[in-house]
């Protein structure tokens, strides 16, 4: 591991471009349960039963306390090594984007800045009726909150499965993958699309595609290093000793 380390270190210093995605495995060592892991749980349902417009629209209520839940969960937790180790790599390559699939908004509280959260934010509501969309930290926002506004029911800001991502966003993540040097694939399952495939299509451009992960993924044959373990061990040691 240490020579592969060295080795991908030697490749980001040299990357005037890279780009980074990062998945809930990122935020796993600060308390957040992952999606598929055992951590994927909420009272007996899966996360990606209840990430879902049929959820909301079947029972609302439901969806809203399984999202107030994480809402109550996540803050109660901080960033970790892995989120801090990607400010400081921001600040040490020329030209960088983060690319999250993660709605807990733990990239921004570490002070990433170039970020792009494919997935939405869980602090940020939207109101069914009026579109009208608002950042609210409270973490127990009730099981039937109401737009200020115009009384419309609001959810949860986030793309949920069987959505499609904001387009702008998307083409975003593309162009930063595709003309990357260096892509970092950090703690995701890539088994979600089209998140899954941004490093496939750096790869297919001729980037330097690193995968760090706890287990083997759909997409490890195909990058330049895959780094099993874990997040917070790992991509410190990327970034320590480059001054
Ligand atoms: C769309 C927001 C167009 C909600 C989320 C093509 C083929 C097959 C299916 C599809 C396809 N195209 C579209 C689909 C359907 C679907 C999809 O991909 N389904 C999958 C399940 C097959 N995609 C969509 O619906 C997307 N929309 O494509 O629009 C469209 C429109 C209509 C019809 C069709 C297409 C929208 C996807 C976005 C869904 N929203 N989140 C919320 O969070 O509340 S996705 C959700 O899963 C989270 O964002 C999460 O981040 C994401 C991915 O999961 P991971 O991050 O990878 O997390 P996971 O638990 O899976 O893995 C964690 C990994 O970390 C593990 O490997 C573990 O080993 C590792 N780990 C754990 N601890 C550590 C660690 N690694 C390092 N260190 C550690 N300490
Ligand atoms: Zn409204």
């Amino acid at each position: 591991m240490e020579k592969e380390i060295n080795a991908l270190r030697e490749k980001l210093r040299k990357a005037d471009r890279v780009a980074v995605l990062t998945g809930a495995g990122i935020s796993a060592e600060s308390g957040v349960p992952t999606f598929r892991g055992s951590g994927g749980l909420w009272r007996n349902y899966q996360a990606t039963d209840l990430a879902t417009p049929q959820a909301f629209a079947k029972d609302p209520e439901l969806v809203w306390e399984f999202y107030n839940w994480r809402r109550d969960l996540i803050s109660k937790v901080t960033y970790n090594p892995a989120h801090r180790a990607l400010v400081d790599l921001e600040s040490l390559v020329p030209n960088f984007t983060l690319i999250t699939q993660n709605v807990d908004g733990l990239h921004l509280l570490a002070g990433s800045q170039n970020l792009l959260e494919i997935h939405g934010n869980l602090w940020k509501v939207r109101c069914t009726r009026c579109r009208e969309i608002t950042l609210d930290r409270s973490p127990d926002l009730g099981t039937s909150p109401k737009c200020k506004t115009c009384g419309g029911l609001l959810r949860p800001h986030v793309i949920w499965f069987g959505e499609s991502l904001d387009q702008d966003i998307l083409h975003r993540s593309i162009e930063a993958s595709t003309n990357s040097r260096v892509m970092l694939v950090i703690g995701t399952s890539s088994v979600v699309q089209p998140a899954a495939s941004l490093a496939l299509e750096a790869k297919s451009r001729g980037a330097v595609v690193a995968e760090i992960n706890l287990e083997r993924t759909p997409n490890s044959s195909s990058m330049d290093f895959s780094l099993i373990g874990k997040a917070g061990e790992i991509v410190p040691r990327l970034v320590e000793g480059w001054k």
